[in-house]
């Protein structure tokens, strides 16, 4: 028995609780410019979010992740800290910059280093680790070459970046392939393509609708290359997956217009993943909604949906609240930041709602039937491929009390909420094999900078204090016992 398996025995629940599956995954998620910091050590170049992020006005209060919450020196005590929690699996992302400071070419192995003694601390203290290839930190030198790049930029909306992923996996997959089993290839590439390339308001920051539907396309690529090259590297012993951000789109009445903007964002909001991923195809009515904007015969290459498709054995899954759309009238999209651009090509006239329910500190409305329902989706579409909830959590209006606690009650109910669905997910069939509440640290949230606190354990960013908040314990002990209470009291 691990030092873990025995903490769980020990701490086996009586009674009244909900017992997951033995070998479930329980973790938390972070990713590499988020948290780590030490953006010019060791090698490491800018990516797209350096270069946005220094920008004058793209990022709340001009934050950066220059320092993040310096996890790139503070990753002993960081996993220190899980140990002490109990937690049994941990997903990371590595920096691609660190590895290839100019998205080609050899590895940077100080780069590579970094990662190497994160994982054998990891494994050291029995937590499983769940690398992610690409969260969002491209090269800066693979959207803007310094030489050879079109003055339009590069990055995902061309080709040759699917093909630079392709072998940068490949370096990866040579370095810690013997240490890491779990593998995601990207993490919300709706995110990179539509809110990097259509809203503009993440990086790289731009605002063209043909060009966020081709960054969709080669992510999607990027993918199919990333599985190919980790199943070249690693026969027979990668647990791969893509993690998606899938929306929960509904209605808001009855009227065929309502539904038909519910098929409008469903196709590009999750079909357009779904489809070459688990089906090996794109479908015709995402094209017909977005001819006007893409070629798409010119786009998708022969052999291109083939590779996208190449099976996988796990779906990432990244859930926070649903959508409520219309045909039209006034639209309020809390989720996906503000923008006079709309992210959603083909289906700008599509009215966005505000959901019911209460919201997090995002304005996002907790809903965990959303959680459900995609859970039941994803069944019914790939019966048997199990499920990762690679993210699921809220933000929180956090602050340290003098006792020098952090009373999140309201993150406890959220995850209490949402592990109830999985749980009852599990219950009807859907095998779903994991949990990642995101996120570990309090950390840079993007264009809301450090304003916005998702973690469960507390930084004070002046001194990178941490201080596990109450969610922390109570997570902490659903790990080591595998089970959650049926209800809080
Ligand atoms: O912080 C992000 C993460 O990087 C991607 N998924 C959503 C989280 C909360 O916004």
């Amino acid at each position: 028995m691990t030092e873990v398996q025995d903490r769980r025995a020990a701490e086996a629940p009586a009674d009244d609780f909900l017992r997951f599956p033995p070998d479930f995954l329980w973790g938390t998620a972070t990713s590499a410019y988020q948290i780590e910091g030490a953006v010019a050590e060791d090698g490491r170049t800018p990516s797209i979010w350096d270069t946005f992020s220094h920008t004058p006005g793209k990022v709340n209060r001009g934050d950066t992740g220059d320092l993040a919450v310096d996890h790139y020196h503070r990753w002993r005590e960081d996993v220190a800290l899980m140990k002490d929690l109990g937690l049994s699996a941990y997903r990371f992302s590595v920096a691609w910059p660190r590895v290839q400071p100019t998205g080609r070419g050899p590895a940077v192995e100080r780069g590579l280093d970094f990662y190497r003694a994160l994982v054998d601390e990891l494994l050291a203290a029995g937590i499983t680790p769940l690398a992610t290839l690409y969260h969002w930190d491209l090269p800066q030198h693979l959207e803007t070459p310094s030489t050879g790049g079109s003055a339009a930029g590069g990055g995902w909306t061309v080709r040759e970046t699917a093909e630079r992923f392709g072998e940068y996996a490949s370096l990866v997959a040579g370095a810690l392939g013997d240490r890491v089993r779990h593998w995601t290839t990207l993490n919300e590439p709706w995110c990179s393509a539509f809110l990097g390339y259509g809203s503009g308001v993440h990086a790289p920051g731009r605002t063209d609708p043909g060009a966020a539907l081709r960054a969709a396309h080669h992510l999607n690529l990027a993918h199919g290359r990333g599985v190919a090259a980790l199943r070249a590297a690693l026969p027979g012993t990668a647990e791969l997956s893509v993690s998606l951000n899938l929306h929960q789109v509904r209605p808001l009445t009855d009227s065929p217009e309502d539904q038909e903007a519910v098929r409008r964002i469903d196709a590009v909001g999750n079909r357009i993943f779904l489809s070459p991923v688990l089906r090996g195809r794109y479908d015709t009515d995402l094209y017909q909604d977005t001819a006007h904007l893409v070629d798409w015969e010119q786009l998708v290459r022969p052999g291109d949906l083939a590779a996208i498709g190449a099976p996988i054995d796990q779906l990432g899954l990244n859930y926070y609240s649903p959508a409520v759309v219309s045909g039209s009238g006034a639209s309020r999209d809390n989720c996906h930041g503000s923008s006079e651009h709309s992210p959603w090509p083909g289906s700008e006239h599509v009215a966005f709602h505000q959901p019911p329910g209460e919201l997090t500190a995002m304005n996002w409305s907790i809903d965990p039937t959303g959680l459900r329902d995609l859970l039941d989706r994803i069944h019914l579409e790939r019966p048997g491929l199990p499920v990762i909830i690679t993210e699921n959590g809220m933000a929180c209006e956090d602050y340290v009390t003098p006792e020098g606690e952090v009373n999140d009650r309201d993150r406890i109910a959220f995850v209490h909420q949402h592990l109830t669905a999985v749980h009852r997910a599990i219950e009807a069939g859907v095998p779903v094999a994991g949990y990642f509440l995101w996120s570990l640290l309090d950390n840079f949230e993007w264009a809301y900078g450090y304003a916005k606190r998702f973690g469960m354990v507390h930084v004070d960013f002046p001194t990178q204090r941490r201080t596990p908040k109450d969610s922390a314990h109570w997570y902490g002990r659903a790990c080591r016992t595998g089970a959650v209470p049926r209800s809080l009291s």
